[in-house]
């Protein structure tokens, strides 16, 4: 990637809409302006002018646009920035990439470069530029706001205020080893080592989360569990509200598993319809019982469907402190006085849907609200904070002061990573990859 060169792109969706945004950044980006718009015709800075787009060399109008134009460093990207406004036909969008491509030095973006290089200049770190792509792809009330609370450099201000107790701790250190030990007062190892450890059961908690930020952006997992003929399929198309699974009278229907993805209260769910429960007929039947015990051991939630004309008692047996259960059917059986856990629904009728829908927002929320640090929202965050956890675990135990010191500054390495603020090249396509073009 050359970022002497200056990038282009649709920062809007392809197709037509009322307005198409092109983005432009780079030293040259002005030129954009003299050579489409008027030579000697660049707003000032943040003003947005109304301008006509004429081909540099035919002269023939293009479109009339909105033109801004962003002077360094004071854009998103920290360059040079303009961009053009037009009206979101196929054909403007068509011409307005055609001749940009011409412009010399000019380029097509790739996914992610502009937020990276606004990451290069120093606009923002890592878990920053990693929350816009989080905003971009954010389905859900929940993602949006953590993506946002995320943006705001609220968990970034966390890594980062930890990685400064610990260069503070390390001058400490670095000091003792430094000079002889009568000129240092006498209890500072020990005042260090209760402050290493203090921070060290500090990131031990924040990832001691039950993964909820990586869920609320990943999407909670449910899984329909019950007898053959339960209803799990019909209800997984009641809750859906459309036919996603086959639903059959015959015994045995389901075999792989289905995801759906709803939002329930703004949380994005992934709810996992599974074969019936029960000694299979054949091997297919049998893989596919395997495979709905082994997603049950991973879900957040069960969903446990009791035949409500034949509630059976190895269904029972999966209701834990994680599940809730339904009495199905309720339109053809009476709910049981022995099982009160039990929420009557018919999947058939659609009775009992919306209290149920109730119940899981309820449950959802549960897990998710009251929290007061932001929430650990990526596995990359969670590596370097367990490989930092680590290495403060070594620099406690350690017996020689500078073996301490050498663990603590790889401590802060690992804690620098995930602001971005140590080493990351070999990260940054990989973060970048997941961006749109024109962000
Ligand atoms: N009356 C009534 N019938 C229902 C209800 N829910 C499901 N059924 C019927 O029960 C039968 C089985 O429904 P499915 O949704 O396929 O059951 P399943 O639990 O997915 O079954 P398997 O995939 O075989 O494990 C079908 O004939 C449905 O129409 C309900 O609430 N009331
Ligand atoms: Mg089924």
């Amino acid at each position: 990637m050359n970022n002497n060169q200056t990038i282009f792109a649709p920062a809007s969706a392809a197709g037509k809409a009322g307005v198409a945004v092109f983005r432009i950044s780079g030293c040259e980006a002005a030129q954009a302006i003299t050579k489409l718009c008027a030579p000697n015709d660049v707003p000032a800075p943040r003003m947005a002018m109304l301008r006509e787009i004429k081909h540099p060399v035919t002269g023939d109008l293009i479109d009339k646009a909105l033109v801004l134009y962003f002077a360094a460093p004071h854009s998103f990207t920290g360059e040079d920035v303009v961009e053009f406004h037009t009206h979101g036909g196929r054909a403007v969008s068509n011409a307005v990439i055609d001749i940009l491509q011409t412009l010399p030095n000019y380029r097509l973006a790739e996914a992610g470069e502009f937020t990276r290089r606004a990451f290069e200049n120093g606009k923002m770190d890592l878990t920053e530029a990693e929350a816009i792509a989080d905003l971009v792809h954010a389905d859900t009330e929940a993602q949006r706001k953590q993506a946002l609370r995320q943006m705001g450099g609220a968990l970034g201000a966390l890594y980062k205020n930890w990685r400064v107790t610990l260069s503070r701790g390390l001058a400490y250190m670095e000091a003792a080893i430094d000079f002889s030990d009568e000129e240092l007062p006498a209890d500072m190892v020990e005042k260090q080592n209760v402050e290493l450890r203090k921070l060290r059961d500090a990131i031990a908690a924040h990832l001691n989360d039950n993964h909820r930020g990586e869920r609320l952006r990943d999407g909670f997992s449910i899984v329909l569990l019950g007898a053959p003929n339960a209803g799990k399929s019909s209800l997984l198309n009641a809750l859906a509200r459309r036919d996603a699974a086959i639903v059959s009278p015959t015994a045995g229907t389901t075999r792989d598993i289905i995801d759906v993805h709803l939002d329930i209260n703004g949380y994005a769910v992934i709810l996992a319809d599974t074969a019936g429960l029960r000694i299979g007929e054949n091997d297919i039947e049998n893989e596919g019982i395997h495979r709905a015990r082994a997603r049950a051991a991973q879900a957040d939630l069960k969903l446990v469907v009791l035949d409500g004309t034949a509630p059976d008692d190895e269904t029972k047996k999966l209701i834990d402190e994680n599940t809730i259960v339904v009495w199905n059917k309720a339109d053809i059986s009476q709910p049981s006085t022995t099982e009160p856990r039990a929420l009557p629904i018919s999947a058939k009728t659609g009775a009992g849907i919306d209290a149920l829908l109730q119940k899981i927002g309820s449950e959802i929320a549960q897990r998710f609200d009251n929290q007061t640090t932001p929430p650990l929202t990526r596995a990359r965050h969670r590596a370097a904070l367990e490989d930092s956890v680590a290495h403060l675990d070594r620099a406690l135990a350690a017996p020689m002061a500078d073996m301490r010191a050498e663990d603590v500054r790889l401590a802060m390495r690992s804690l620098g990573r995930i602001t971005g603020r140590v080493d990351v090249e070999d990260l940054l396509d990989i973060i970048f990859r997941d961006f749109c073009i024109g962000k």
